[in-house]
This record gives structure tokens, sequence and C-alpha cells, in this order.
């Protein structure tokens, strides 16, 4: 846990996005005392130089990558779940529940680092195309920005059906595509999901009621990934707490994949009184949320900045220039002087322009890609067609 400790203060941004309910009378809750436990705590250089910012103690984080570095009250409610190894490729996933969130699933290290590079790739590049796929920027903006592609400080998009955060819906006719590869790596995840056996919840569509059919059908069978929203999270930067309840199809697990820089997640109950259980998420993670953690409240108060090498353009590549256009963690190619943002157009730059811009957004960068099902029938309207 030590590099975790090592975490620096820089300053506060949280966002008062809807998402999260940043209310004075939630601050009292059980779930925001651990919230305001794991935040980064940021200090201007002036304050700095009078006072250390806090360290944050991460003892209490479980994680998966490291068995052993757990409390022993932890280790006692981590479970491995048995899969079976995967015919095709051989390889032996691993899945682990936690005792203290039923239903909460995580598969460490799931995603190749191959898988990670073409998702934070289509992450920064195609899924924040807002011709394609509607977005909105965070509450820094002045004014919302069509941009062409991820550009800080945008803070999320969506793929598939839209969902309008002010009412908690979705629209059947407002749409995107939904991304083949997302699909096709979403409908694997959810075949592993199906092979995790829990006595005390079932994975399995419980109502019956299999896409298209009718009928009850194994669940990875009609699974169909409907929407998706990614998350851009710059070092600093937080989610608060909230459910994802907006869904028809609630016995369908919600499928989450961390990808950049490590987060602490935090997951409870479906009650804000109860305090949640903090795991750390590392890019190639997927955490599913089946059984009761589907209605559980969780939050994401923490990035760590530690983007693997893979992801980034390492410290001993990157030039003075470039650094030069970091502001708070984000990568700003296009900051114009009273600091609005300029959309760029990603056709007028070169492939190889194109892969050092996303690689330079990752540097102090986490994405998450949750994906969901929104209604029991299918919604073949929303196929990526070539
Ligand atoms: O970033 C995460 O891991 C969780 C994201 C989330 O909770 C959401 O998008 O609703």
């Amino acid at each position: 846990m030590s590099e975790l400790v090592t975490a620096a203060a820089a300053m506060d941004d949280c966002p008062k996005r809807d998402r999260g309910g940043c209310k004075s009378e939630l601050s009292f809750t059980s779930f925001r005392q651990v919230e305001k436990k794991y935040k980064l705590v940021q200090y201007s250089r002036r304050e700095a130089k009078r006072n250390k910012a806090p360290e944050t103690d991460f003892t209490d984080v479980v994680r998966f990558d490291d068995l052993e570095a757990n409390t022993e009250a932890n280790k006692q409610l981590i479970h491995e779940v048995p899969l079976r190894t995967d015919e095709a490729t051989g390889s032996n996933y691993k899945c682990y529940t936690f005792g203290g969130v039923p239903g909460l699933l995580i598969f460490p290290q799931v995603l190749t680092a191959e898988e990670q590079v073409e998702l934070c790739r289509e992450s920064i590049l195609v899924y924040g195309d807002a011709s394609q796929h509607p977005n909105i920027l965070s509450t820094h903006a002045k004014a919302p920005v069509q941009t062409h592609c991820y550009q800080p400080p945008m803070r999320w998009a969506t793929l598939g059906f839209s969902y309008e955060w002010t009412n908690k819906t979705y629209h059947k006719d407002r749409y995107s595509t939904f991304p083949r590869l997302l699909k096709e790596r979403m409908c694997f995840l959810m075949k592993l999901v199906e092979h995790v056996t829990q006595d005390s919840f079932s994975c399995m569509g419980s109502s019956g009621a299999g896409v298209g059919d009718g009928a009850t059908a194994p669940l990875a069978a009609t699974y169909e990934p409907q929407t998706a929203i990614v998350n851009y999270y710059p070092v600093g930067s937080m989610m608060m707490c909230h459910q994802d309840v907006s869904e028809e199809t609630m016995d369908r697990p919600l499928v989450s994949a961390s990808l950049g820089c490590s987060a602490v997640f935090l997951m409870g109950t479906e009650s804000r009184d109860d305090a949640p259980y903090a795991f750390l998420l590392r890019s190639g993670d997927v955490a599913a949320f089946a059984g009761p953690s589907r209605r559980a409240f969780h939050a994401v108060p923490r990035i760590l900045d530690d983007c693997p090498d893979y992801l980034t353009v390492p410290d001993e590549a990157i030039t003075v220039e470039e650094l030069a256009h970091f502001d708070n963690h984000c990568y700003y190619k296009n900051k114009t002087a009273d600091g609005s943002i300029a959309p760029f157009v990603l056709e007028v730059m070169s492939k190889a322009e194109r892969e050092r811009y996303w690689r330079l957004c990752m540097r102090h960068l986490r994405v998450n890609i949750n994906a969901r099902q929104v209604y029991t029938e299918a919604c073949p309207f929303l196929a990526d067609v070539e």
C-alpha cells in the first residue's frame, strides 16, 4: 500500500454534478464520512507553505492485486470464486466476491494490456466525439462545447441510449450507436459474470424475461449492453455517492471497466447511513454490480496518479513543450487565452499525432466505462454496422 500513501496534495476539484448530490444534508451520513476520508486534500501553493496536507490512510482499502496486504478483517471477507478456464484462449480468469458487499464481483486484470490500449484510444479519440455521441462538459466549462474527441474538462460521454441526468430517465428515441468493440467486450465479460455462482444471490435474469424472446434464458446469451457511460476522471476529481437505478432491467448486472490511473471505489448498501467498503480498482480490472449490489450506493472519492506506462507517455519520453500544456493534471491541447476550450478536429492530425494525443491525455487520467442493459427487449437499432 506504500505507493498509495504517497499521493500528492493539489487543488480541490469536486465538480458540482447532479449525479452525486453535493447536498449539505448529506454531509453527515456514514457514506459521506468515508468519502471525506479518501478525498484528495489539495492546498494552494500559499497554503501549502503554512500547512502540510494530511496524508490519507489507505490501510482499509481492499485490494485484489496483493491479497496479503489486506487487513485481517478484510481478508476474512474476500472470497475467490472458481472460474472455468476459457476453452478458446486457455485463459484462467479470477473473480473475487467480498462478504461486506453481496453481489459485487471483481475480475482483477481481466482486460489485457492490448485491450486496455484499444479501449483508452477509443475513449479519447472516438467516444468523446459529440457529433457521434452526445456528451456534456463539466460544470467548469463556460458553455457546452461540441468536441470532436475527449478534451478536458469533459467529464463524461454516453454511448447508446442517452441518459437525462435531471429527470434520471432514458428515452427510447434518444440514442447513438453502441460501439461494436465495446459490445463485444461487454458481452464477453457478461459470460464471465454468468460463470460465477454464489449461494446468496443469483446473477441470472430473475424476471424470466430474456431479451426479445420473453422466455427464461441464460444471462449472457440474452444480454445486450444498450447504454454506456464513459467517465473521465483527472487526478483530483471524484464522483460522489449515488445509485444507478434508472434501468428497467435491474436484474441485469452493470459491468464497469477501469482504465488508466487507479481509483478508490466505495460501495455500501441501499442506505447512505451504512458506511461503505473501499476497493482499489486498477487499470484492467472489471467490477460487476450484480444481485443486491446493483442497487447499492457507490462513489469514487480518489484517483491515484499512477497511469501505467503502456497507456501513456512516460516521464522520460515527454517533451518540455508537452509538459507546458498540462494544467491541474489535464492535457489541454487547445486552451485559449481566456481559458475557454477551442475544439479541434482530429482529421487534420496525423495518425502518429492522434496516438500521441490520447496517450498524453491519459497521463493523469482514469477512464471508467460502465455498460448497462436498459430495456428488456432487444434494441437492434443501436447496432454499430459498418
Ligand atoms: O467510475 C466508476 O468506477 C463508477 C462510475 C459510476 O458509478 C457511474 O458512472 O455511475
